[in-house]
């Protein structure tokens, strides 16, 4: 099928051409409502009765930006790969998928009816006492499994080669992630009471030079592969259950991006609610919750790895088990220091680029919103520059508290 963009209108035709969709759906009338919120697609929400599907559309332009910001639609097919690879790893965290179709840059999958955007719970001050348990379950799972402690070399070779030219996806992260939100950029959005935050920023030597190596880092570093964009806003969950969407980011980069991100928007939630519910009991409950995905997460990833037999890295015979042990803890340290040093780019970006998050723009009162910048600046600076640094998830939590 030649592509085109759908409408509200033309939805229903498209979903009625497709053997599968017409099986899931059955014959009822269709409702259709556009509800996608998100800075890059169209996303579509299908009903017919008790039925009901998500149908997922690229457009050949960003869309934050507008049709003037060109951004080819090929993005569709890693999220589509990605999905499926995912879905092989982790199932019971990635939603089914009923219909593909790289030509018209559609993914049509499960409807999560009962589960909701994750930024949009920590917002209402919920509490998801298993998301740790899953999230861990999801990270360990995909980057052990997708990495050369898992996969033969050619394998995981010939893996990279499916999703390593999503060039354009990982080039807007290089530039909003990275780059454009600590220097002077026309795509910037500042909150004028941070604007000296900002200035001050831009010339601050250390964080530079942090922000750099990180880049470098998610530039060259291939260790697995990646959702790309794990913030709370491509997680849906409630308390029995967690769901990772919209993994178009996906490539092959360094084990702490995705796991950074996922503690970037913990944060981020825990500082908005200085302002919003002002519940220090909801706010230890983000922190412990920050705790539990970064031990969890090195627990599972070790209990994977030291139960696989030999890999691309090590074979039988090559090192004795003590040393084996100190290569795998510094190898453990070294993922968590880049965790929390993506943690704070993504943090830092959050708060002066083109794509703020609600948990903190949503604050109103402008005086209010800025005290929770300046914390939330304060943890991302501490992040960046003593990253390399930190020697346990302790650490990490004083950090968080003191802004240090
Ligand atoms: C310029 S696109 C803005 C952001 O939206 C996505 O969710 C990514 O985080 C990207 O950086
Ligand atoms: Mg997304």
């Amino acid at each position: 099928m030649e592509y085109r963009v759908l409408t509200p209108d033309t939805v229903v035709d498209y979903v009625r051409s497709i053997d599968a969709l017409n099986d899931h759906l059955g014959p009822g009338e269709l409702e259709v409502a556009e509800i996608g919120d998100g800075n890059l697609n169209y996303v579509y929400i299908i009903k017919s009765g008790d039925k009901s599907v998500i149908l997922k559309q690229a457009v050949p332009y960003l869309r934050c930006a507008g049709e003037e910001w060109p951004l080819s639609r090929e993005r569709m097919n890693y999220e589509i790969r990605a999905l499926e690879t995912f879905k092989e790893i982790a199932s019971d965290n990635v939603p089914h998928v009923y219909h593909a179709d790289e030509a018209m840059s559609v993914v049509v999958m499960e409807y999560l009816d009962d589960h909701i955007i994750m930024r949009k719970g920590l917002i209402e001050g919920e509490t998801y006492p298993n998301f740790a348990e899953h999230i861990t379950d999801y990270l360990a799972g995909s980057l052990f499994a997708t990495s050369s402690l898992n996969l033969k070399s050619e394998d995981k070779r010939k893996l990279m080669q499916r999703f390593n030219t999503n060039t354009e996806l990982c080039k807007i992260t290089e530039d909003f992630v990275f780059t454009f939100p600590y220097m002077e950029h026309d795509s910037n959005n500042i909150n004028p009471l941070m604007q000296e935050e900002h200035r001050q920023l831009m010339h601050d030597g250390t964080f530079k030079m942090g922000m750099l190596k990180l880049k470098y880092i998610f530039m060259n570093q291939s260790d697995a592969l990646l959702h790309g964009d794990l913030h709370t806003g491509s997680i849906m969950l409630n308390e029995a259950e967690t769901y990772v969407i919209d993994p178009e980011f996906a490539f092959f980069g360094p084990f702490g991006f995705d796991i950074g991100a996922v503690v970037a928007n913990l944060i981020q939630s825990y500082v908005s609610h200085f302002a919003r519910s002002r519940d220090p009991l909801y706010q230890e409950w983000i922190l412990q919750t920050v705790y539990d995905v970064l031990t969890k997460f090195e627990a599972k990833f070790l209990t994977l790895w030291n139960e696989a037999g030999d890999n691309a890295l090590v074979i039988e015979g090559f090192v004795d088990e003590g040393l084996l042990d100190a290569y795998k803890r510094d190898f453990m340290r070294n993922i968590l220091r880049q965790s929390i040093g993506f943690a704070g780019a993504k943090m830092a970006r959050r708060l002066f680029g083109i794509a703020g998050v609600e948990d903190i723009l949503g604050i109103e009162d402008p005086e209010a919103r800025m005290l929770v910048e300046m914390r939330s600046l304060s943890i991302a600076k501490a992040f960046v520059k003593n990253y390399e640094t930190i020697e346990s998830v302790d650490d990490v939590i004083s950090m968080i508290r003191s802004g240090r």
